[in-house]
């Protein structure tokens, strides 16, 4: 049995809760760490994971932190060949959208998020928040694109770890008080995505 150090409303703790429920792994321990519970800048915390943010994944000796890279982890040791696939163009494409979600999609939305949901201040400058509308406009944009030529999910026909990653972030864009673009391709993964069970209980059933 694995442990996940992470709140179950933290957008990358639910992205791994998500993957578990698919693949059908959910006799895991989870704790309760990060903001409003347990913090992860206490000793015993930050043995695990110097960053000080969850979730972090302890399988037996083995320490994971970063989401996605449990994400692959999860999937390769526990999952069917479909959710993580070997094949090296089918990978690359899942690789490709897990290090776009970290690297781009997430910057607009973040902001969006803790401005206007967690209502930190240091996220309520409304220009501030009027550029990362348009961050978060243009990766969903991207995405909406992706989805009207890709099929069912991003990879294709099955479903991946890079719709476990960016699903998040999707429900995300539909949750938050903002003004969304039309992006027809992109509303219908998300009425796709929100037909699965375990999307349901972890993205949808959690909040914003
Ligand atoms: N790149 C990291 C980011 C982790 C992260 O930013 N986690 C947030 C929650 S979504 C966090 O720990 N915030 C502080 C807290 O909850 O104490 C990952 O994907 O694991």
């Amino acid at each position: 049995m694995f442990t996940i150090y992470g709140r179950a409303n933290s957008s990358n703790v639910r992205k791994v809760l998500w993957l578990c429920e698919e693949i059908g792994q959910t006799e895991y321990e989870r704790l309760d760490y990060g903001r409003g519970y347990k913090p992860c800048s206490s000793p015993e915390y930050m043995a695990l994971n110097p960053n000080m943010v969850v979730p972090t994944l302890v399988d037996g000796d083995t320490v994971i932190w970063e989401s996605n890279t449990q994400l692959r982890y999860l999937a390769a040791k526990y999952g069917p060949e479909e959710i993580y696939p070997t094949e090296l163009v089918v990978r690359a494409c899942v690789e490709q959208w897990l290090d776009w979600q970290l690297t781009t999609a997430i910057a607009g939305i973040r902001h969006l998020f803790q401005g206007l949901h967690v209502k930190d201040e240091a996220f309520t400058d409304p220009k501030a928040l009027e550029g990362a509308h348009k961050q978060a406009t243009n990766s969903m944009g991207i995405l909406d694109a992706h989805m009207a030529q890709s099929g069912t999910y991003i990879a294709g026909e099955n479903l991946t770890i890079a719709d476990c990653c960016l699903g998040m972030y999707v429900h995300r864009w539909y949750a938050l008080p903002i003004e969304r673009a039309e992006y027809p391709a992109l509303a219908a993964y998300y009425h796709r995505l929100s037909e699965r069970e375990a999307f349901q209980k972890w993205i949808l059933e959690q909040g914003v």
